[in-house]
């Protein structure tokens, strides 16, 4: 898969794909990602890229003219059938389920934005989608293209290696985690539970599901509403809901 991201700061993108599993696919040519700086599409000599809002108020705008160039030069550099996304805060929330669509994709490019943002012209000549990462305000769209990055990349054939599938992630569940322990087994007065030491891999396996449950209940109820659970997931919920009916502990 081929993603270019365009960017007032391509630094920032460059050097956070040098690590881990992302500096992996990378080599491995598995993924490649490229930059476009809309200022190498100014004609001024103070390279600007940023104007005032009409209707006045506080905050610039990127301009225009730079911005779609930058959007273009990008995209030729992709195969066709590749989509256009904006990294933005009135965007559609990123989900699991958006990472596997966008991953099927031969290419993508992804903007962003900085100061208020990009003229609403250039979404609607340049832009296919826009996707939020969540509810929180952050000052541009280079952490979020970068986590778009780091989502699409494990999704893809041969990244994850011999590291656990991605099919294994919580998400691809729907469900939280279970909690995870390594040697020693006493660490600072904490032990590691029984059953994950007793060898029983059918108790072990039903404990890690309970746990799960347990935590996306508590945590993440919303993660269940409305979802249909596996047979042996929706029964430990059941005998959850019927133990904390009875007033019991939390655990
Ligand atoms: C954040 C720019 C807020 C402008 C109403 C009118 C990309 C982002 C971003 C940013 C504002 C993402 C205002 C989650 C994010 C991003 C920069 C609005 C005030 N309110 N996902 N004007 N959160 N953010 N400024 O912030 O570019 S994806």
């Amino acid at each position: 898969m081929k993603i270019e991201v365009v960017t007032l700061f391509p630094q920032m993108i460059r050097g956070a794909l040098e690590f881990g599993v992302l500096g992996r696919a990378l080599e491995s040519g598995r993924l490649a990602v490229g930059t476009e700086d809309p200022r190498d599409h100014t004609g001024d000599p103070h390279r600007t890229v940023d104007d005032r809002p009409y209707g006045g108020g506080p905050g610039m705008v990127l301009k225009p003219e730079p911005m779609l160039a930058a959007i273009r030069a990008a995209a030729a550099r992709l195969p066709a059938g590749s989509e256009r996304v904006c990294l933005s805060a009135q965007g559609e929330r990123f989900t699991q389920a958006q990472a596997r669509e966008l991953a099927a994709l031969p290419g993508l490019v992804l903007v962003a934005g900085r100061y208020e943002g990009l003229d609403e012209r250039v979404i609607e000549l340049g832009i296919d989608r826009e996707i939020s990462i969540g509810d929180y305000v952050l000052s541009g769209g280079e952490l979020p293209a970068l986590t778009v990055i780091d989502a699409l990349a494990r999704l893809l054939p041969g990244v994850l290696g011999d590291e656990r599938s991605s099919e294994c992630d919580s998400f691809s569940h729907g469900l939280l985690d279970w909690p995870h322990y390594t040697r020693p087994e006493v660490f600072e007065g904490l032990e590691v539970p029984k059953v994950l030491r007793s060898g029983h891999h059918a108790d072990i396996e039903r404990w890690r599901l309970a746990q799960a449950v347990a935590r996306t209940w508590r945590r993440r109820p919303d993660l269940l509403l409305g979802r249909t659970l596996a047979p042996e997931a929706q029964r430990l919920l059941n005998e959850l809901l019927a133990a904390e009916a009875d007033g019991d502990d939390r655990g």
